[in-house]
């Protein structure tokens, strides 16, 4: 089944304690741009405000960002908090994941064990990760040459 992209709600935040708000406010204009019913619940978000926005809005994708180096720590149980409040959505997390960031292929692989399904570093073009969410998603891109997705 192919979906319409106006019935998809993105809920997009910074997870923690990170303060950096450029990135999604960044991702929000172009994920609004491509359809998208974006709800951006900005910096030092919670893991139950990232649930609780989730469950309240039905939304399809839970988008995650952080900057400071300590996703991996505020991303602990984040899944389970996400099933405790039954939420069945797709979940990205992008930006500067790791305090360097040496190996990417490692920090996806530590993202990817944590339950995310698609893991993005900080030199993302936001229209990867919207064409990314498409394939997840069944939607049909607007666009006639879809972006090629690495993550
Ligand atoms: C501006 C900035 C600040 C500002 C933030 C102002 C604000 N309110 O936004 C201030 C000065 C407050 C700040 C503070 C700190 N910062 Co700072 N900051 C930066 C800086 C220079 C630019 C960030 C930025 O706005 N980039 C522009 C946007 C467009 O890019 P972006 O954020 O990367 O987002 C894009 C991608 O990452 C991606 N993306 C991001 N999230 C997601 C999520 C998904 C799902 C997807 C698909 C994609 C995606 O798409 C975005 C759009 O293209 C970076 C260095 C850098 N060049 O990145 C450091 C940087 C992020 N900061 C850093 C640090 C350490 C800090 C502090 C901890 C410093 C300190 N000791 O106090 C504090 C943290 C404070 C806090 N509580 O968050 C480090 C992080 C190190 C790490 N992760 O390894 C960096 C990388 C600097 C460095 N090289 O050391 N910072």
């Amino acid at each position: 089944m192919v979906l319409d992209t106006m019935s998809q709600t993105v809920v997009l935040g910074v997870i923690g304690s990170d303060a950096h708000v450029v990135g999604i406010t960044i991702l929000e204009q172009a994920f609004s741009a491509a359809g998208f019913d974006v709800v951006n619940l900005g910096v030092q978000t919670s893991q139950e405000e990232f649930a609780e926005a989730a469950k309240a809005h039905d939304a399809s994708a839970v988008l995650v960002s952080s900057l400071y180096g300590h996703a991996e720590q505020d991303c602990q149980g984040f899944h389970s908090v996400l099933e405790d409040a039954g939420v069945d959505a797709v979940s990205y997390i992008g930006g500067n994941l790791a305090v360097g960031q040496d190996d990417f292929e490692q920090t996806r692989q530590t993202f990817r064990e944590l339950g995310f399904d698609r893991v993005f570093d900080s030199e993302t073009d936001p229209e990867d990760a919207i064409a990314a969410l498409r394939e997840d998603l069944q939607i049909s891109p607007t666009e006639s040459e879809p972006a090629t997705i690495t993550s």
